[in-house]
C-alpha cells in the first residue's frame, strides 16, 4: 500500500462534501487523483459512521488504483476497516500512544499541531508527520484555533525533524508565500474541492509552488 508522507509529495488534499458544489465524492476525488494528488485525507464530520465506512472503502479502491495514499481523519476504526494507509488525529482525539497501539507501526499517524509545544510532543510520541496550522484564517474547520501565521511554520521548518504539511487558508494566491516560509507540502481543502475546475486548480497551485521553490 502506498506509504507517502508530506514532503515526498507536494500537495495534500482533503475531502469536504459541504464545499464540493454538490458534486459526488467519487467525481471530486477522481479529479484530484487525475491531477496527480498523492495524499488524500477523507474528512467528513457530518455523516453517519456506516456511510463514512462505505465512502472510505470506495476511496480505498480509487487511491490504490492511482498509487495514492489514503488517510482517514479522526476515526481509527474506519481507517482499520477500510485498510487505509493512515489516520490523522487532532489535539482532542484519542492519545497518540493509544492510536498507535490500535493501528501498529506500519500505519501512518498524522497529528494536527498549532504550537511548538504540540509539535515537540507529537514528535516525541512517535507521529509520522504533523499538520502545521492554521497558517491563515479559514472557515473550513469549525473548532479552529486562531491562525498561527507563518512564524510557527518557520519554527517547525527549522526545529522539527519530521515530515510536515502546512494547512489552513492556503490558496493559489498565497501558496508561494507558504513555500517561502519553509513548507514543502501544502494541504488545501476549499481551494481544491470548491473549484469549478479541480484539475486545473491543482495544476495552478502546483505550478505556483514550483516557481516559489526554485527561487
Ligand atoms: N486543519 P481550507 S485548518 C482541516 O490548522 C484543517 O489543523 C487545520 O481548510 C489545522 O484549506 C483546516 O479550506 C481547514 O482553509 C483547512
Amino acid at each position: 500500500m502506498p506509504r507517502i508522507l508530506p514532503g515526498e509529495t507536494d500537495l495534500y488534499a482533503l475531502t469536504d462534501a459541504r464545499l464540493s458544489l454538490g458534486r459526488p465524492l467519487r467525481d471530486v476525488v477522481q479529479a484530484l487523483l487525475s491531477a496527480g494528488i498523492k495524499i488524500l485525507q477523507y474528512r467528513e464530520k457530518h455523516l453517519a459512521m456506516g456511510k463514512m465506512l462505505e465512502e472510505c472503502r470506495m476511496l480505498r479502491a480509487m487511491t490504490l488504483e492511482a498509487g495514492a495514499c489514503l488517510i482517514i481523519d479522526d476515526h481509527v476504526d474506519i481507517a482499520l476497516l477500510c485498510k487505509a494507509d493512515g489516520v490523522h488525529i487532532g489535539q482532542d482525539d484519542l492519545p497518540l500512544a493509544d492510536v498507535r497501539s490500535l493501528c501498529g507501526k506500519e500505519m501512518i499517524i498524522g497529528v494536527s499541531t498549532h504550537s511548538p509545544e504540540q509539535a515537540v510532543r507529537a514528535m516525541n510520541q512517535g507521529a509520522d508527520y504533523i499538520g502545521v496550522g492554521p497558517i491563515y484564517a479559514t472557515k473550513t474547520k469549525e473548532d479552529v484555533v486562531a491562525p498561527v501565521g507563518l512564524s510557527y511554520l518557520r519554527w517547525v521548518a527549522t526545529n522539527i525533524h519530521l515530515p510536515f504539511v502546512a494547512i489552513g487558508g492556503i490558496k493559489e494566491h498565497n501558496v508561494a508565500e507558504v513555500c517561502a516560509n519553509g513548507a514543502r507540502c501544502a494541504a488545501l481543502v476549499s481551494e481544491f474541492v470548491g473549484a469549478s475546475d479541480i484539475q486545473g486548480k491543482v495544476r495552478a497551485v502546483r505550478s505556483a509552488m514550483q516557481k516559489a521553490l526554485v527561487r
